[in-house]
């Protein structure tokens, strides 16, 4: 083969062909490597469904730059030039290739840009490092944009998003008057027959070689394979998401907090997993969810918070990752050690709510945000699960998560273990918002209106054990100080009460 320019390396989550590192190079001239490695799969034990979805949309993605004019040099886990991990695969390419230099996109993972960062040493050629622009706010706009603040909310950052992107915008005010309808989008779901279901699409012969190199390769990772009917392709996504802004997008701010048995999507968008890979490009899903409610076809308020928490949250979760890693993966305010349960991983909990989030999680690689946050996030939070473990198992489980955006949703907004730098108070409830939220309770064994005993809902005695464990670290927020003085006008009879069933509680996970 004739010595190639550059060799373009192209990682998992960078399907995009819009991506830094494919404009700086030239079809004619350069070559793409992409590779699926073991070290990738297992330095968390990934989802099964996870891997499998990722290697074929890989897979698809080598097939579209093929099409638009690129060699792409494609190893699958299974070639027999696999090398196992990045840095020995690019290193093989280079040699087999003869290329002059790497070209490559800025990874979304700290751990990923570290082994970058090596490249250049250890290979023996220039390694260009390019700026990832699918994102809306660059690192060094967020630095300034963070810089002299004591407190990073996001509500602010995401009203410059607003005005940077020009969505929901009347001249320089904010469609309907404000900015943020969260307190519209909190109603409980009703059973509905109508109830819309993400777009399925049937594994094509690419997806069903992955699912069987999945099923053989990865047997001992938690999750199933079976149903698998993500999109892997661009058009499908697009597809996907379209569906998402005619069916569900009307009922999306409404009911985002709600959580129904049975009912795993509800009539949430699930195009984390497309965006994070790069299928699906976040500007253009925004503007076309602007486009639904300029045309009448879906309300303000659920038009507002899809893209609140695009250009908003995701990207502000994102700026974090940066300005605070390395360390912010370690951060443990309340100084939490508790391994996490095995029902994490076996959904084997006589909680219903528990239960219902990881038998889904299990299944689809996928829970809904308040699922995340409300039910297994708040139990470990209640629990005083390792913040680190948790931050590991939602890595792994979630199709769509990738450590830049799972690790401040983990650390910070539901563990609080960054002490309130992202977070204005810790997500701990008990039972009573659950019930409030769900119809889990009702198919319980557990009372979620008694506080202690045998038969009270795990939440409960939970809850308060941690406000009066908490007290120290938690008083000097307004909203907690005052569960602390509910906590200490409880008679000392019944904080023994809870005390009690808390210590018998955790000695049972
Ligand atoms: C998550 C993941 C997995 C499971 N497998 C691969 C792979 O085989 N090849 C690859 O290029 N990328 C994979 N990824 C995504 C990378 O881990 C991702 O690029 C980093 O997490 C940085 O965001
Ligand atoms: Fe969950 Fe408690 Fe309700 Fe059972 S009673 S579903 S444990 S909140």
């Amino acid at each position: 083969m004739t010595a190639v320019r550059n060799l373009i390396f192209v990682l998992g989550d960078q399907l995009s062909p819009g991506l830094s590192s494919l404009v700086a190079g030239d079809p004619d001239q350069d070559i793409v490597l992409m590779a699926e490695v073991q070290e990738e799969a297992t330095y968390v034990r990934h989802h099964k469904k996870k891997i499998a979805f990722l290697f074929s949309a890989m897979h698809h993605f080598a097939a579209e730059l093929e099409g638009r004019g690129w060699r792409v040099d494609y190893v699958k886990l299974d070639a027999a030039n696999n090398r196992g991990s990045f840095t020995a695969q690019l290193a093989d390419a280079v040699s087999r290739h003869g290329a002059e230099q790497v070209l490559v996109t800025e990874p979304g993972e700290w751990r990923v840009m570290e082994l970058i960062k090596g490249w250049q040493a250890a290979l023996g050629l220039p390694v260009r490092i390019q700026p990832d622009d699918r994102f809306v706010c660059s690192h060094a706009e967020f630095e300034g944009w963070a810089e002299g603040r004591k407190q990073l909310r996001m509500e602010y950052f995401y009203r410059d998003m607003r005005r940077r992107t020009r969505l929901l915008m009347e001249g320089d005010q904010p469609a309907g008057g404000q900015w943020n309808f969260d307190a519209e989008n909190r109603k409980p779901a009703g059973v509905s027959l109508f109830m819309p279901n993400p777009k399925a699409f049937a594994p094509d012969a690419i997806t069903q070689e992955v699912l069987a190199l999945a099923e053989a390769r990865f047997a001992n990772h938690f999750g199933r394979l079976e149903p698998f009917w993500f999109a892997v392709r661009r058009e499908d996504a697009q597809a996907a998401f379209a569906a998402f802004v005619e069916k569900a997008l009307p009922s999306f701010g409404d009911y985002q907090d709600a959580m129904l048995m049975g009912e795993p999507f509800l009539y949430h968008a699930v195009i984390a997993q497309y965006l994070n890979c790069g299928l699906l490009d976040p500007l253009e899903v925004c503007r076309q969810a602007e486009a639904a409610y300029r045309s009448g076809k879906a309300p303000l308020n659920a038009v507002e918070g899809f893209i609140r928490q695009i250009i908003g949250w995701r990207e502000y979760v994102r700026g974090i990752y940066w300005l605070k890693m390395p360390g912010y993966e370690t951060q443990n305010y309340f100084g939490h050690t508790r391994p996490l349960p095995d029902f994490y991983w076996t959904a084997e909990t006589d909680m219903a709510c528990m239960k219902a989030a990881v038998t889904q999680t299990r299944d689809e690689a996928y829970a809904h945000h308040i699922q995340r946050l409300m039910v297994t996030g708040n139990f470990a939070l209640l629990a005083g699960i390792d913040p680190h473990a948790l931050h590991e198992w939602y890595l792994s489980v979630y199709a769509d998560a990738f450590e830049w955006v799972e690790l401040p949703n983990t650390v910070g907004m539901s563990q609080f273990a960054d002490g309130g730098l992202l977070a204005s108070k810790p997500y701990a409830a008990s039972g009573a918002y659950i019930n409030r939220m769900s119809n889990y309770c009702g198919s319980c064994i557990y009372d979620v209106k008694q506080r202690t005993g045998k038969n009270a809902c795990p939440f409960n005695a939970l809850y308060w054990n941690f406000i009066a464990r908490s007290r120290e670290k938690i008083g000097g927020n307004p909203r907690m100080a005052q569960m602390v003085r509910t906590y200490d006008r409880f008679d000392p009879a019944e904080q023994g009460r809870i005390a009690e069933s808390a210590t018998a509680i955790l000695a049972d996970i």
